[in-house]
């Protein structure tokens, strides 16, 4: 028996404060939910069903797919095309918008997703994640939603949210009404409120950045990471910690949990890219989870949710969590 406050009891009440709230929401979020349980389920068994390979293709970014991107993208898809809440989907793994198919109805919200972020930690057994953000769907689309209806800056999400197929399975949201965390009683099956009221401490002494790539970040990272590890000695006299699991989800979880900052900056890597993650459906969900944990979220020279899309699979570089911490390294950019 668990006493706890379930997720669907935690959304529909959510709803009553909302006047004149339809349930769309509600029931949406409840697919959304519905695909996560399936997700963690076919990440969980692993290679038990065999599902642990590569695709054999690769996704618009010319990144090659794992079986289990292919999958989940799919399970995504299947639990959320046929309620009538969505005008259209789109996601990493898919070159355009999917719109509904005709035989559904169609809705007011778009859904933006990466099935399974840090896939290429799924052969070694090290927490992945999905993310996904509900846009509102623009004038046009009980025709036809385009990509250009879903180039909304990400202060317009609607809803923001993760699941961290960890040790536990967990989901966190917000609606802009602060983070909530769940975890996934598998016994039972259902979300139970583990995590009330997430906060992000503003100050950290714990850094998460990929320090391969050094020589091509620019000089203001380059400033904060050599401070960092200069510690007591340094200008910062403080000791830091360094953490980089390589899985955005378990990343921003952890600095929900404990602080941090995580940086994927902007290098010289490759002059074609603007940063490696993809704006719509990881920046933005990630940094509306942030900001409303009272954590900060910038690409080091402008915040992150005011960015104006250009393109669904755009990319930007990501400077976020503990909010004194990302004000130091965007200062440094000002320098
Ligand atoms: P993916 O969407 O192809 O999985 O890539 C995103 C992931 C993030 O989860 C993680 O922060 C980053 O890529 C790790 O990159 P790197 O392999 O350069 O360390
Ligand atoms: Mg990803």
């Amino acid at each position: 028996m668990h006493n706890g406050t379930t997720i669907t009891q935690f959304i529909i009440e959510e709803q009553r404060h909302i006047q004149g709230a339809s349930g769309d929401f509600t029931s949406l979020l409840n697919d959304i939910i519905t695909a996560i349980k399936v997700i963690s389920n076919v990440v969980n068994k692993g290679a038990l069903i065999g599902v642990m390979g590569s695709a054999g293709s690769e996704n618009v970014q010319g990144e090659t797919q794992k079986e289990l991107d292919v999958i989940t993208n799919e399970i995504f898809i299947k639990s959320n095309e046929w309620a009538g809440h969505l005008a259209a989907m789109a996601s990493e793994e898919m070159d355009d918008v999917y719109p509904i198919p005709a035989q559904y109805p169609r809705g007011k919200y778009l859904l933006v997703f990466d099935p399974l972020d840090g896939s290429s930690n799924v052969d070694v057994n090290i927490s992945v994640g999905t993310i996904f953000s509900i846009l509102r769907c623009p004038g046009e689309c009980a025709t036809h939603p385009s990509a250009q209806a879903f180039l909304q800056p990400g202060v317009q999400q609607v809803c923001a949210g993760y699941a961290l197929y960890g040790s536990s399975t967990m989901l966190v949201l917000t609606s802009g009404h602060g983070v909530n965390g769940f975890t996934l009683d598998r016994d039972i099956g259902e979300f139970i409120l583990t995590h009330p009221n997430m906060t992000i401490p503003a100050d950290t002494k714990e850094f998460a950045i990929n320090a391969s790539n050094q020589r091509f970040w620019e000089p203001p990272v380059q400033r904060y990471v050599e401070e960092a590890l200069a510690g007591k000695t340094g200008p910062r006299g403080k000791d830091f910690n360094m953490r980089w699991v390589a899985s955005m989800v378990a990343e921003v979880h952890r600095i929900l949990m404990r602080g941090g900052i995580f940086m994927y900056p902007k290098d010289t890597k490759d002059p074609a890219k603007a940063g490696k993650l993809r704006l719509l459906y990881e920046a933005n969900p990630m940094s509306f989870i942030v900001e409303q944990a009272g954590g900060a979220s910038s690409t080091g020279r402008e915040r992150i949710l005011d960015v104006q899309p250009d393109g669904l699979h755009q990319r930007v570089p990501v400077i976020l969590g503990s909010k004194n911490e990302v004000e130091t390294v965007i200062s440094y950019h000002k320098d």
